[in-house]
């Protein structure tokens, strides 16, 4: 009696934790790209538990994705990625009857994003932005003048601005398919072109600045901004207001000021999506659902500074950030914004070269 007693328990808990494990979600998304309250919120509702990870690139999702059996449920890579991603089978088509909250989204966006994703069968858009400048007001303005005006990719490739700027600390992204194609429209050339010249005279160009630059990485700029440590950085914009914020709230006397600059600037979409292999796809349908609830969504953009296709969510978001040009371009700088297209595994390749030469000099 006493052994089927305990059988009948094991058998119970063994029961217990297959549902524990049904009930959780994982989540893999970019670093400093949700609310505080989002997973809380999603888990008051939905009962399921969510464990979440975090990213700063591309490169690194990528790699997890294409290796398989990573064990999340839902990932976040940007559009040019998502469309080679599904090229290569990574992700399951989603099933829209669970995603009535898909009448929530901006059509032009949906239609913009599905330039990379067809009939946006594998996806929808989690925020978008652009990749620009974030910079120290005052910092710069003490070492260029009064009178310099912040308004071009100048102030981080050329090597004479920049030499007057490496004392205050300048980054870029570590993020080579962003930078090299913004150092080919410095140029005149077009940032998405393959040739392999084009490709080099970008390089060429960022290594000719690369004694001034302090680092590259994709995520530690948003402290280091607002805290004073560095004081120019090619980024993302969400994350430079992110630095912005941060730095008034500790009242430290830092402003931090983003620039889309007048040559233009790279416009991408970050897409949630299912892996094929994924654990719990019902969860990560539930969570695609839940975030693209107006109130849900516009709460990430009011914390994040990222805006997001969700027509519905526009009136409760913050109208400082709906009327900020640097978060929502304005008409006319669209014009000026391009998007990337996906690379093929040859132009894939020299990128990555070069990327090495630029960043270790070598
Ligand atoms: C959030 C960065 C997301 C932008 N920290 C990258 N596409």
């Amino acid at each position: 009696m006493k052994y089927r007693l305990t059988t009948a328990l094991i058998a119970l808990a063994a029961a217990g934790a297959v549902q524990a494990q049904e009930n959780v979600l994982r989540i893999y998304n970019w670093s400093d790209y949700i609310a505080e309250d989002t997973l809380e919120k999603f888990t008051a509702a939905t009962g399921i538990e969510v464990t979440y990870d975090v990213y700063d690139s591309n490169e690194v999702l990528e790699a997890k994705m294409l290796a398989g059996s990573s064990g999340y449920d839902l990932v976040v890579p940007t559009s040019d990625f998502l469309q080679r991603q599904i090229a290569a089978g990574v992700y399951m088509p989603l099933d829209k009857s669970k995603l009535p909250n898909l009448a929530n989204m901006d059509e032009a966006l949906m239609a913009g994003a599905a330039a990379y994703d067809p009939g946006n069968t594998y996806s929808v858009i989690y925020m978008w932005g652009t990749t620009g400048i974030g910079y120290n007001v005052a910092a710069v303005t003490e070492r260029l003048g009064e009178d310099y005006e912040v308004d071009s990719w100048a102030l981080v490739f050329d090597p004479e601005i920049t030499a007057k700027l490496a004392d205050c600390g300048v980054s870029m992204l570590d993020a080579p398919t962003e930078m090299i194609p913004a150092a080919m429209n410095y140029l005149g050339l077009d940032p998405n072109s393959t040739n392999k010249a084009d490709l080099e005279a970008g390089a060429a160009l960022l290594e000719s600045v690369r004694p001034n630059i302090r680092y590259f990485n994709s995520s530690q700029y948003i402290s280091d901004l607002a805290n004073g440590d560095t004081c120019v950085a090619v980024g993302w914009s969400g994350d430079v207001f992110q630095a912005q914020a941060r730095a008034l709230e500790a009242e430290n006397g830092v402003e931090i000021a983003y620039v889309i600059p007048k040559e233009g600037a790279l416009q991408w979409f970050d897409m949630m999506a299912i892996p094929a292999d994924a654990p719990n796809p019902d969860a990560a349908h539930a969570f695609i659902n839940f975030v693209m609830d107006a109130q849900i969504t516009a709460d990430i953009t009011n914390y994040v500074w990222y805006a997001n296709a969700n027509a519905a969510s526009m009136p409760l978001v913050d109208p400082e950030i709906t009327s900020d040009p640097g978060i929502f371009p304005t008409e006319a700088a669209k014009g000026g914004l391009w998007a990337s297209t996906v690379y093929d595994a040859r132009t894939d390749r020299t990128i990555t070269r070069l990327w090495t030469r630029v960043k270790t000099g070598q």
